[in-house]
């Protein structure tokens, strides 16, 4: 299709696309603890994409794989530039993985090659995976998330509630965190339900000695009632929404998150 042959034609210097950068805070302090890094296409003529739109295509037609590696390339490359300006300790980038790159060695060798090149900590870099992206090769997955822990990478499994197996997933996969979709965080404010399932989840995820982001926060109230509920972290329009590096290099500067 038409889309396949512009992005085929965008990774050949990659100029046209940009990781932006979304902050997640500590809810008790306030404090930015890391970021989710946000892949951004902009079209020369269509302008923005969203990567809604053109990550199942290009993992369709493999086109995650160079795309893939960029990402994690230019990552560690902004963590660099930020660490030369004294990040603190646990300052860390969380990178959405897709389910096609969770197969075959290939990530881990890629990870662990840029975590080298730019001379960074392990502990710098986290993983994203959704429910769905553990589906069709478990074992596969497994391995691969089982070798990312052992270097060292934090492995967070996104969209949490909202998969076909939740519960399932915690007993089969070693995780570090999960991420209460925003679907539950939206109705916070309204729905009873939804924050006696956002309780029980914070509850059940310390019981078994992981943390936990809500992702979505967009109200006070939202994240008053999180943190009440011992979430741990948050992220949302609210705190920040995503952002350049430069942007975000602006914003840690003469905040706690520095040394
Ligand atoms: O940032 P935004 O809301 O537009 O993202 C839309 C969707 O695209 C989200 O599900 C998000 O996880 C996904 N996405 C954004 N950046 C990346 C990326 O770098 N890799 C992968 N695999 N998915 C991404
Ligand atoms: O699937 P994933 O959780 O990776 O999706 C991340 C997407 O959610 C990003 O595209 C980001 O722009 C979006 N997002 C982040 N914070 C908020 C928020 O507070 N409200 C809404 N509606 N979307 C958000
Ligand atoms: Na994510
Ligand atoms: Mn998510």
């Amino acid at each position: 299709g038409l889309m396949e042959r512009e992005l085929r034609s965008a990774i050949m210097d990659f100029s046209q696309f940009q990781l932006f950068y979304q902050p997640k805070l500590d809810l008790i302090t306030g404090n930015i603890v890391g970021v989710e890094a946000l892949l951004r296409w902009t079209h020369p003529s269509k302008g923005s994409i969203s990567p809604a739109k053109f990550i199942p295509i290009a993992e369709a037609t493999g086109i995650i794989n160079p795309l893939g590696e960029w990402i994690v390339q230019q990552a560690c490359r902004d963590i660099q530039n930020w660490n030369s300006h004294a990040l603190h300790p646990d300052f860390h980038v969380a990178l959405n993985l897709s389910p096609k790159q969770l197969y075959g060695g290939k990530v881990f060798n890629i990870l662990r090659q840029q975590l080298k090149r730019y001379d960074l900590d392990a502990s710098r870099l986290h993983v994203e995976v959704t429910e769905t992206a553990l589906m069709s090769d478990k074992n596969s997955a497994k391995e691969t998330l089982d070798s990312l822990r052992n270097i060292g990478i934090e492995v967070w499994l996104d969209d949490f509630g909202t998969g076909y197996s939740s519960l399932g997933y915690l007993r089969e996969f070693n995780i570090d965190g999960l991420k209460i979709d925003r679907s539950f965080v939206s109705d916070i404010d309204n729905d009873s339900n939804d924050r006696t399932l956002c309780s029980a989840i914070i509850s059940m995820a310390h019981q078994l000695g992981i943390k936990v982001v809500a992702e979505g926060i967009e109200t006070t109230t939202q994240s008053s009632f999180l943190s009440d509920a011992k979430c741990d972290y948050g992220q949302g329009y609210l705190f920040a929404k995503p952002m350049p590096a430069g942007d975000l290099e602006q914003k840690l500067r003469g905040t706690s998150l520095q040394e």
